[in-house]
């Protein structure tokens, strides 16, 4: 364990000698040369074939700001104490009520009892609202976002502060009590005065901080916002830190000098079931990888308790112990007497015997770690709140479940621990100095001191100074006018000449880039994807945003697109990254909440790479209440051809129907794109709405119809007659780009003779959820029923009804019990393959003689004549043949 002797006798006297010539250096000529020195020595080994890898990017195991530049300490630590005792009992009792309760449903004491201290020197010293500077230049207020896990902390804390009632605390986790109650974790969808981020899904929150810190400077590049030096604030536990999302995402802070966030890692070394690295440190794992991504890195290890034996620790033997101990051991020293830890700690190093002996067996007990040590934390958030030029991460040493005694405190059960017997609850109290009765305190009543007491007024005068409480979530958001529909003219007027819906999507885009009045506000978001989505013609006219503007010549400057990045550039160009679109986005479209601004984000991407790869971000929009534009390109399993298995996308609107507020479409026209998303900017930033888009569009170019009259309706709730042709027995649903293939399908049938109807479906998913919100409104009040909108625009229509999807049979299948005949669904279940787009839709049947011949399987049936069904049966390959359709193999030859 301990490590070998000097090579030779004389070696410690060479060392000091460096290291004095180093201070030397240090003192003459400044930290600049001293470190120019060392760089030129590391040079000078690596040219001998040395690396010093990985030392370079971790400091000591220390504290890193000296004791010598903290700060003085602006509160009264002592009455600080008291009051966060206060939140602490009122955290815990909140969840031992919830117990007591018997309704089962859980909470969690040990992260905000870990995390406690630094939240309260943040509270109280730190964090700034909106308040602030009222008057002068108007000022956001920092966004604050919290571990999911510490929500009963920020409760307990709003309740002292007299935004939450005690009924409140009281129903934690049961929001339905008539008095109301209080959601698990930070949910802005339940409290929408109060969260702003969710962060209960973890991982999501980092990637979260970094683009909306991203997007405030986006938003002052383009002199939307004013610099006001709002900070975001980000607590993210250190086992979440395992979420690739986290330390994926850290590299795009420092490039775009991020210097207005600062994450702050509770690394109580636990995670749920155990220890995060028994065998190694976390704290100087995360040093390596975010200094190496070149964020500003503090780490708050020791409390003040051993700085006196660091001032002494002259020979760092006491330093060499603490880098040698790993966190398996830390915690075990959390659970162990006093007398244990010392043995363990000095074990045969005489020197550190005798240097530790000035601290009593419970003194090296209760000595706090660095994050829970009042002094340790304000210096190092005050020194945060200063770095400029980078973003900064503070590793903040704690202890999990951190005051709830011996035998729980680092447990390795602590993460679960909801309930505490009468004596643990009756310490507890002791330990805090819970003025309680008795059989308050084994009810677990909540204390909130007098109105006018020390505490309060304290707290109150905090809060008041530092610009209001937080969090709080406030939409000072006006609406604002849709375009006009005439700006998409050509959208409406149709075109003979061939285009794709997305290309025509692009050029809408291009159209409000242009338009004076919403041209601010559109914020168009591209992974590495804009060229397939023909999106590059945007470049020079909207710019792509980069901080550092544009310092080479792009190789294409003399083309009509050059690759045109600048300081205040529109497009957020998102590299290969979906997580970091989807925070981008995330961030957009909430900053009419964050910042006031009704900014309107067009994400288009790759529709595979949407809702499957990103969609428990998705999901989180909803939770945020986020508005704005999600665009699946190249959509469709059989219309994206040739890509196979992994790009081709027949599912994503299945996914889209999962997330309530989600208004998904699959348009098939150019009129019924710029309808939708017309509306769409109605809904969401005229109405302001609690609603966002998602809209497929494919890459399969053909001749665009004029808007029929009066369809505007039914293209937004979801279906319309787009062709009607009288005493038809055929109706066929089309949607997509599989809308072409019903069309010829029609063409197919009507040269037999028969008359055909096509419908439009624009989105299965609204017409189920508007006809299941009918149902239900029937079911409240039987005598007034209520029609679902698909029955009533189908009520009238004979025969049968055939619906053609690029999408799995599932999503037609859905709006089944209001279709009023016999009703067929051809889709795309099963992978994608690489194929020429006929042949992938003749594999998946939802080609055009496919749709033609499902329709006269169906009508044959309909004869309810079982000689004729029969010979319809047999005679089915015939049929195909018969309408040269050759390809129609009914027996299912063919299919893989
Ligand atoms: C994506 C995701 N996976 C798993 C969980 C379940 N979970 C909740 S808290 C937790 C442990 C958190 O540990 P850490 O990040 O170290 O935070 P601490 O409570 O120790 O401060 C886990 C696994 C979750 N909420 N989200
Ligand atoms: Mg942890």
């Amino acid at each position: 364990m301990r490590e070998t002797a000097a090579a030779t006798d004389d070696w410690p006297v060479e060392q000091q000698e460096w290291v004095e010539a180093l201070d030397d250096i240090l003192r003459q000529r400044g930290a600049e040369a001293a470190r120019d020195l060392l760089t030129q020595l590391e040079r000078h080994l690596s040219s001998r074939g040395l690396v010093i890898t990985g030392a370079a990017l971790n400091t000591p195991y220390r504290n890193t700001i000296d004791l010598r530049d903290q700060p003085a300490y602006p509160g009264d630590i002592d009455l600080e104490t008291r009051i966060g005792n206060i939140i602490r009992w009122n955290a815990v009792a909140m969840v031992l009520q919830a117990y007591d309760s018997g309704s089962g449903v859980g909470g969690h004491i040990a992260t905000y009892l870990s995390a406690a201290t630094m939240m309260e020197v943040g509270f109280n010293h730190i964090f700034r609202g909106s308040e602030q500077g009222a008057g002068d230049a108007p000022f956001g207020g920092d966004q604050v976002h919290f571990q999911a896990h510490t929500a009963p902390g920020v409760y307990a804390r709003a309740f002292l502060e007299g935004r939450l009632s005690a009924a409140q605390l009281a129903n934690f986790r049961r929001e339905l009590a008539p008095e109301g109650g209080l959601p698990s974790y930070p949910h802005p969808r339940r409290m929408p005065a109060f969260w702003q981020m969710p962060s209960a899904s973890m991982g999501l929150s980092t990637p979260s901080a970094i683009y909306q810190a991203r997007f405030a400077k986006y938003l002052e590049s383009r002199g939307l916002k004013t610099r006001d030096g709002a900070k975001i604030w980000t607590f993210i536990g250190d086992g979440e830190s395992d979420e690739p999302e986290v330390l994926g995402t850290i590299n795009i802070a420092s490039r775009e000098r991020l210097d207005n966030l600062v994450l702050l890692i509770n690394c109580n070394l636990q995670r749920l079931d155990g220890p995060v690295r028994g065998n190694g440190k976390i704290i100087q794992e995360l040093e390596r990888a975010f200094r190496g991504a070149d964020w500003h890195v503090i780490k708050v290890i020791w409390g003040s308790g051993w700085d006196p034996l660091l001032d002494r620790d002259v020979d760092g033997i006491l330093e060499r112990r603490m880098e040698q101990a790993v966190d398996g051991d830390y915690q075990m020293y959390t659970v162990s007497p006093g007398d244990v830890v010392r043995e363990h700690w000095v074990e045969d190093t005489p020197a550190l015997r005798e240097l530790m002996q000035s601290l009593s067996d419970e003194e090296i007990r209760s000595i706090k770690r660095g994050g829970q040590d009042h002094k340790k934390v304000y210096a190092a958030l005050h020194h945060a709140a200063r770095v400029e030029g980078k973003p900064c991460v503070i590793l903040f040493k704690t202890v999990k479940g951190e005051g709830l005694g011996p035998g729980t405190e680092g447990s390795n059960t602590v993460h679960q621990k909801k309930y505490l017997n009468v004596d643990e609850r009756r310490d507890l109290a002791r330990r805090l100095g819970i003025p309680l009765a008795i059989a308050d305190i084994d009810r677990a009543a909540f204390y909130r001191p007098p109105e006018d007491s020390e505490e309060l007024a304290y707290l109150r005068a905090r809060r008041a100074e530092l610009g209001g409480y937080l969090p709080r979530r406030e939409v000072r958001c006006r609406p604002i006018e849709p375009p006009p529909l005439a700006l998409f003219r050509e959208m409406l007027e149709g075109s003979t000449r061939e285009v794709s819906t997305t290309a025509l999507v692009v050029r809408m885009l291009s159209r409000l880039l242009r338009d004076k009045a919403i041209s601010r506000y559109i914020v168009p978001i591209v992974p590495d994807e804009a060229r397939t989505f023909g999106m590059d013609g945007l470049f020079p006219q909207a710019g792509i945003y980069s901080p550092a503007g544009q310092r080479y010549r792009p190789v294409d400057a003399g083309t009509i697109a050059p690759y045109r990045e600048a300081e205040d550039g529109q497009i957020l160009q998102e590299g290969i990254c979906e997580t970091g679109a989807m925070a981008s986005f995330m961030a957009a479209g909430t900053a009419y909440a964050n910042h006031g601004l009704p900014m309107i984000p067009f994400y288009i991407f790759y529709s595979m790479f949407g809702l499957q790869r990103v969609g428990d971000m998705i999901w989180a929009c909803g939770d945020m209440l986020c508005k704005g534009f999600l665009l699946g390109g190249t959509s469709g399993r059989t219309t994206l051809n040739g890509e196979g298995v992994q790009h081709q996308d027949g599912h994503s609107h299945l996914l889209a129907a999962t997330v309530p507020n989600l208004c998904s479409f699959d348009p098939a026209f150019g009129y019924e794109i710029a309808l939708i998303v017309r509306d769409g900017i109605r809904r969401m930033y005229s109405a302001q709405e609690d609603v966002f888009y998602y809209l497929t569009v494919t890459n399969q170019p053909y001749a665009m119809p004029a808007m029929p009259e009066g369809v505007e309706m039914g293209v937004l709730a979801g279906m319309y007659c787009f062709e009607r042709e009288a005493d038809a027995r055929i109706n066929l649903f089309g949607s997509g780009a599989i809308m072409t293939e019903v069309r010829e399908a029609a063409q197919l049938l009507r040269a037999r003779g028969h008359a055909v109807n096509i419908f439009s479906v624009t989105s299965y998913n609204e017409l189920v959820r508007e006809a299941l919100a009918a149902e239900r409104r029937s079911l409240h009040a039987p005598s007034g029923a209520d029609e679902p909108y698909v029955r009533r625009l189908l009520g009238a229509e004979r025969g049968v009804f055939i619906a053609a999807s690029d999408y799995m049979k599932t999503l037609p299948l859905q709006i089944s019990p209001w279709v009023p005949g016999p009703y067929v669904v051809l889709g795309t279940d099963g992978f994608g393959l690489s194929e020429a787009r006929p042949n992938l839709r003749d594999y998946f049947e939802v080609s055009a003689p496919w749709i033609a011949y499902a329709a006269l399987v169906a009508l044959g049936r309909t004869l309810a004549d079982p000689v004729a069904v029969a010979a319809l049966d047999a005679a089915g390959f015939a049929v195909a043949n018969a309408l040269d359709l050759a390809k129609v193999d009914p027996a299912g030859n063919g299919r893989g």
